[in-house]
């Protein structure tokens, strides 16, 4: 009885432990370059409205299209691979941001924050599915339900390769020492 007690106790605590089979998706995510090739697959879609990916650069509270990377409709499987920064100049540690233009509604919306997206919500949801793999899921339409149905999944892609979810320990340490450095350097003046 005993050992069936402590069996019972450890399969409870060893499955509170035990990660789920499907990772989470997480709203809003940013994925950054890390120096490499990245692969595009599109992954079938479940929206009526067409709509195309492609990699921007958002500068100045606009959107320039670095890459116009496949539409979304007419292609399904591996669709390109590119080096952001021997193709476009990223650096490491930059942000990919990927967004869908959408047809029907002459829309864009982007992956992270909602304040880019023009509603306001966020617009793009991310699964990691590897150590270097990752789903982008898009909601196509506009606003809050009952406008949009928010299932992020109208318009879905992999990428592989040279991403990350987070900046890489050097760019955030360097970062860290320009943030100090900036301190001393105020510092210094006011004792002027
Ligand atoms: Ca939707």
């Amino acid at each position: 009885m005993r050992k069936l007690v402590i069996v019972v106790v450890a399969t409870v605590l060893c499955g509170s432990f035990v990660r789920p089979a499907t990772a989470d998706v997480i709203l809003g995510q940013q994925l950054y370059y890390t120096g490499g090739d990245v692969t595009v697959d599109i992954l079938p879609p479940s929206a009526g409205y067409w709509s195309h990916l492609s990699l921007y650069l958002l500068s100045g509270g606009g959107a320039i299209e670095v890459a116009f990377l496949g539409i979304n409709h007419l292609h399904f499987g591996p669709l390109v691979t590119f080096n952001p920064g021997t193709d476009f100049g990223y650096a490491d540690g930059d942000e990919l941001v990927f967004g869908i233009y959408v047809w029907n509604t002459e829309q864009t919306y982007f992956m992270g924050p909602a304040g880019r997206n023009p509603d306001e919500l966020v617009h793009a949801g991310v699964e990691q599915v590897g150590s270097n793999s990752f789903i982008v899921g898009f909601e196509d339409l506009f606003g809050s339900p009952p406008s949009s149905d928010r299932d992020f999944n109208d318009n879905r892609f992999l990428f592989t390769g040279s991403l990350a979810t987070a900046v890489s320990e050097p760019g955030t340490l360097a970062l860290l020492g320009l943030g100090l450095l900036g301190i001393g350097v105020a510092r210094r003046r006011k004792k002027i």
